[in-house]
């Protein structure tokens, strides 16, 4: 896939600045990824960036994602230790769930200082690339208390702290990082998940790309969902047969590609295709079974 050259937007550098200066302020990290694609949506700044932080990786979307690649993931990511869970922050457990799973990280910082006759309150960061969901995470952990609370001293103007339990505050702006684009498949998979913004990639090479992917990760949900796509398609007619599934077919018969592409890549974006994962953890680790 073409590399786009300049996509990588100002407000991220800003991001990255408002992130560093807020860092020592914060006890855990939370970092977001999108299940269907963890390492292409992991940045590689994590581990240097929050080095010295209590994370939790957070594998979220999960229900877009297939449910056993979802635990060979996390069986993955434990032996590695890293703590990590799924979640799905559109979800009606997502609040509940996080501050379990940020109460459980920080459990043996709060109960050392405690020790020392000193009540933490534990400060929690979300973060991640763009469109992992942090926002919404952000907004189902705060709730309507977001409002309520003040602007405290040292933190980047605007930014605000919100209570969460008596001992547990989020910070309501998303820790925001850029996706790492130097592998190609990794960056492919971004923009089959969207976090590359559409404009700066060709929409229908890029839509063809993902029915070919498709077509080899889950090809029955494929088939079914766009009838006139089969096993004997050519990878160069993929999106044509998509249009003439849907007849999106425009004057003196022509297919609309354009409006295939887009139907492809919302209807994968969305779930609607199949829950599919586009990574798989690595063999080796293959043995380790999720508890
Ligand atoms: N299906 C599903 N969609 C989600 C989930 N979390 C977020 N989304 C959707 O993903 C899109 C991006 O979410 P947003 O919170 O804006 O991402 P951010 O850029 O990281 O802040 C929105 O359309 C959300 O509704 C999830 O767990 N499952
Ligand atoms: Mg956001």
């Amino acid at each position: 896939m073409e590399q786009p050259i300049n996509w990588y937007p100002g407000h991220m550098a800003k991001a990255r600045r408002m992130l560093e200066d807020n860092l020592r302020l914060i006890d855990v990290v939370c970092e977001l990824v999108d299940a269907r694609a963890p390492e292409a949506s992991r940045n590689p700044d994590f581990d240097a960036l929050f080095q010295n932080k209590t994370r939790v990786l957070l594998m979220n979307k999960s229900d877009l994602a297939d449910p056993a690649t979802n635990k060979r993931w996390i069986a993955y990511y434990k032996q590695k230790g890293v703590e990590a869970a799924e979640i799905v922050s559109t979800g009606a457990n997502a609040r509940a769930q996080t501050v379990r799973l940020i109460e459980r990280a920080s459990a043996e910082q709060v109960k050392k200082l405690e020790e020392k006759g000193v009540k933490k309150t534990v400060r929690v960061l979300v973060a991640g690339i763009p469109n992992v969901g942090k926002s919404t995470l952000i907004n189902r952990v705060a709730g309507e208390k977001r409002a309520q609370t003040g602007d405290k001293p040292g933190v980047t103007k605007g930014k605000q702290w919100v209570k969460i339990t008596p001992h547990l505050e989020l910070l309501d702006s998303p820790g925001l990082l850029w996706p790492k684009l130097g592998d190609d498949t990794l960056a492919e998979h971004l923009a089959f998940l969207g976090s590359i913004n559409d404009e700066i990639l060709d929409l229908e090479t890029l839509a063809g790309r993902l029915l070919q992917t498709l077509r080899i990760l889950a090809p029955d949900a494929l088939f079914a969902r766009y009838k006139k796509l089969t096993a004997d398609t050519p990878d160069g007619a993929l999106l044509e047969a998509v249009a003439r599934s849907r007849g999106f077919i425009v004057k003196g018969g022509e297919i609309d590609a354009e409006r295939a592409a887009r139907i492809v890549l919302d209807e994968y974006r969305a779930g609607k295709i199949a829950k599919v994962s586009l990574e798989q953890p690595p063999k080796e680790e293959d043995h380790a079974e999720a508890q």
